[in-house]
């Protein structure tokens, strides 16, 4: 694949952690003890996309692959809250879905300039010390820690949005036709896949403006992985009308009947969604044609009204414009993919827990609430003890070990903390 496109690319990303609330005391002159002044840690910045019309191709996201945003600053004496993370803002083109890659739900789709998305935020800053001061407990030498953030894998997937897609088998003029009908300039040759990636072009008119889509040629077989295969029909997988170029002088020796059946299979073996968009059908190159007769027997083959061009004379491209034109009106707007509802990137914290009575007497107590005690609070004074025992108590975890036998002098492990409980 050529180096200068890509439309399918993996990142990760992670939003900023939440500064640490501080532990700090009012230094004053003359006032010995001053009273707890540590301010909250700041909230991290948020993960967020931003669609953009300036942006054809995932490329830059093949040279970085990882996208973090900035973390919270500390909370500061004085009661000082820390500065808060920047958020992330990540550009990507107008039409690019994001899945999470583990499950591949779609979390997003990116389909109008400006858009944005905040895929993940950023953690909240903790508390600091000055906040968990009351009347019983006047200088406390604990503070809560910001909260952390996961990395997160993500899938970029460009499905490009046209009105109308170009399709049929290589060499039978469909970059020709977009060049002439729009002001793309896409590569021209006379040999099988000269396009290799897909090539947008506008049609400007009086009333308004539509794109076409110019894709890479599609052969028999192309679902099993001939020639280019299907992999660029995602970018025609929304487009309102599909245009199906058929080379009616048959210049490579194949027939125009067969030529269409397979192309027909082929969208249909990708998608029944591309089998059922509406198509209109081009005989292109009729400046080769010798036997006019050729096209009625085609139009007859397949039981539709056919439009006869060449890109070359330009013979009925002025009625074919005007039917796509009339058709891209009447059909709805390209389509948005659909985002799972049901799924979340960021998962509330479980905070459920279970207690055990080990063999040896010990009351062992697991499960999220512990691991969001230990992820939160600062265990490094008997007051921080002191706090995640309330905590304990509040949701319900002491009255369990009481209900279970707990007395006086047994032991209670939590996390990497064991103690001897004490009424
Ligand atoms: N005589 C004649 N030749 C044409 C016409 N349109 C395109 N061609 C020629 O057909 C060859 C293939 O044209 P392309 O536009 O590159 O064909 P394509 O369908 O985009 O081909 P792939 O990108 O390989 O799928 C080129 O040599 C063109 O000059 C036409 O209306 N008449
Ligand atoms: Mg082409």
């Amino acid at each position: 694949m050529a180096n200068d496109f890509l439309d399918y690319v993996k990142i990760i990303v992670k939003a900023g952690r939440g500064g640490d609330g501080a532990v700090s005391f009012k230094h004053e002159k003359y006032v010995p003890n001053g009273g707890p002044d540590g301010g909250d840690g700041g909230k991290g910045g948020d993960i967020v996309f931003e669609a953009s019309s300036s942006l054809n191709t995932l490329v830059p996201f093949r040279y970085q692959r990882k996208y973090i945003a900035e973390d919270g600053a500390k909370g500061q004496p004085n009661n000082c809250t820390g500065r808060s993370g920047q958020n992330l803002v990540i550009k990507v083109p107008v039409g690019t879905v994001i899945r999470d890659t583990q499950t591949n739900s779609v979390v997003a789709d990116l389909y109008a300039e400006g858009e944005t998305f905040v895929a993940l935020r950023g953690g909240r800053g903790g508390k600091g010390n000055a906040r968990f001061a009351h009347s019983k407990r006047q200088a406390p030498t604990f503070s809560q820690l910001g909260e952390k953030t996961e990395q997160h894998q993500l899938t970029l997937e460009l499905c490009t949005i046209a009105d109308v897609g170009l399709v049929g088998y290589p060499n039978v003029g469909k970059s020709t036709l977009l060049s002439v009908l729009t002001s793309a300039r896409p590569k021209i040759a006379n040999y099988h896949f000269t396009t290799i990636n897909p090539n947008l072009g506008v049609v400007q008119l009086m009333t308004g403006s539509f794109v076409i889509a110019d894709i890479p040629g599609l052969i028999e077989g192309a679902s099993e992985g001939a020639g280019l295969g299907h992999y660029f029909l995602r970018h025609i997988e929304r487009v309102r009308i599909i245009v199906h170029l058929v080379d009616i002088s048959g210049s490579e020796g194949r027939d125009p009947i067969e030529d269409y059946k397979n192309i027909n299979n082929e969208l249909k073996k990708h998608s029944e969604k591309l089998a059922s968009t509406p198509q209109i059908v081009v005989c292109s190159k009729a400046d080769l044609l010798e036997d006019k007769e050729n096209i009625k027997k085609f139009e007859k083959a397949i039981k539709k009204k056919v439009f006869v061009i060449s890109s070359y004379t330009h013979e009925g491209l002025e009625e074919l414009l005007e039917e796509i034109k009339k058709q891209v009106e009447q059909l709805p707007p390209p389509s948005r993919v659909e985002v799972d509802k049901d799924f979340e990137l960021e998962v509330k914290q479980d905070q459920s827990y279970r207690i055990d009575l080990m063999p040896d007497g010990t009351f062992l107590v697991t499960g999220g609430l512990v691991d969001f005690l230990i992820q939160n609070v600062v265990l490094d004074s008997t007051e921080s003890f002191a706090f995640m025992q309330k905590v304990l108590k509040d949701r319900g975890v002491i009255a369990e070990l009481k209900a279970m036998g707990m007395k006086e002098g047994d032991t209670v492990e939590i996390g990497d903390v064991e103690f001897e409980w004490v009424e």
